[in-house]
């Protein structure tokens, strides 16, 4: 069986509900994974006397730790399903979620139907499994197609140095000093968890965050109490690095990259964005911040193509949501578990396609067995709770 949905349809929803944090997760180099451990939160540390020094964004690419070499899947759900299982736990019951999906994925099936179709873009190849009634979506990784070339290592760049990986006060000033010379990664990763949603669809998003702004705040941890949950999503912050613009084409350009990452932060509550601008020699030339909710107007405001862009996409966005949950059968919490393949090629059709993968099939084992999809202990988990 298979489903399709055009491209260019839309719902009548325009808001999202508002992103609240549920827990979140750091995920290391070496693969290791500890929910509701902020270990690899990073702290923003940037005064502005150093913008003036002109970093080379580009220094030590020669170096560069690729996470492709020691974690397995860097699609893996993992993180994501033990924030959720740990909260369920101290709950005693299941979250009402409808989808259970990355952040990241909800920006690429929005970005198919919104933005004009790119030359490198890659078509869009989900996997989807329908187990306990939810929906749950996971990407496909193809490390060989993500090698880090010198412009995508100045946004990791950046990232390591403009920030510190504990508040000011804990740090030496010797760490703080030499931040331009340590060694440049992307295994280590900080990630939260979300609860939001569109129209009548329950969302649970997981999303990596750069870091905080100012400071994050803890539960009191009290023994006796309830455990509060502290939402810190007022505090996070997304860093980018980009080309300085120096003509119009630059700047329309860089409106482009604007929607993309104001749609990146505006999906899980991320309500601050920094941007670096280097220059063609890679240096760093100046650092700007910007309010995730101050870009549609400042964007749209004078750039005619993306004027309605802003719009479309929260439409678009509650009219897929809408359909898969209509197209796919979840009423069954037992229900054997259902596989299905989301799939999307803009540049040669219009639609986005929902494919089921008939259980039997080596496909159907493949996904269902999958540790980095949905592990044994949270299936056992749910399970305990029919
Ligand atoms: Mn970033």
């Amino acid at each position: 069986m298979q489903w399709g949905l055009s491209l260019r349809e839309r719902g009548d929803t325009t808001t999202l509900r508002q992103p609240r944090e549920l827990g979140c997760y750091s995920r290391t180099a070496s693969d290791e994974v500890y929910v509701n451990d902020d270990r690899n939160l990073s702290y923003y540390y940037f005064p502005d006397e150093l913008v003036g020094r002109q970093f080379n964004l580009s220094h030590g690419f020669e170096r560069f730790q690729d996470r492709n070499r020691t974690i397995r899947d860097t699609c893996s759900l993992r993180g994501l399903l033990g924030v959720i299982q740990d909260v369920e736990e101290k709950r005693g019951k299941r979250l009402s979620a409808d989808i259970v999906t990355f952040r990241g994925i909800i920006r690429k099936v929005i970005s198919a139907a919104i933005e004009p179709p790119r030359r490198n873009d890659r078509p869009l190849e989900l996997q989807v499994l329908v187990f306990d009634g939810q929906v749950f979506i996971k990407d496909v990784a193809y490390p060989e197609r993500d090698s880090v070339t010198v412009p995508s290592f100045t946004g990791y760049k950046f990232e390591t140095l403009t920030t510190i990986p504990r508040p000011l006060p804990y740090m030496d000033r010797e760490a703080v000093e030499s931040r331009f010379e340590k060694t440049v990664g992307n295994g280590d990763e900080y990630a939260i968890a979300v609860t939001t949603g569109i129209g009548a669809c329950k969302m649970v998003l997981g999303a990596e965050v750069d870091g905080v702004f100012d400071f994050k705040e803890h539960s009191d941890g009290d023994a006796d109490g309830p455990v509060r949950a502290v939402d810190n999503l007022q505090h996070y912050l997304e860093l980018k690095c980009t080309m300085d613009i120096r003509n119009e084409a630059d700047a329309a350009a860089f409106e482009g990259k604007m929607f993309r990452t104001w749609l990146q932060c505006f999906l899980v509550g991320v309500p601050r964005i920094i941007y670096g601008f280097r220059n063609r020699q890679y240096l760093l030339q100046t650092v700007e911040e910007y309010t995730t909710a101050d870009i549609p107007q400042m964007v749209g405001s004078h750039n005619p193509q993306l004027h309605s862009a802003f719009r479309d996409a929260i439409r678009w966005y509650g009219r897929f949501t809408e359909w898969l949950l209509q197209v796919i059968p979840r009423g069954d919490r037992q229900a054997t578990t259902r596989a299905y393949r989301l799939v999307s090629d803009p540049r040669v059709s219009g639609k986005l396609q929902l494919i089921e993968v008939p259980s039997g099939s080596d496909e159907y084992t493949e996904m269902v067995n999958n540790e980095e999809f949905l592990n044994s202990g949270f299936k056992e988990w749910r399970r305990s709770l029919w």
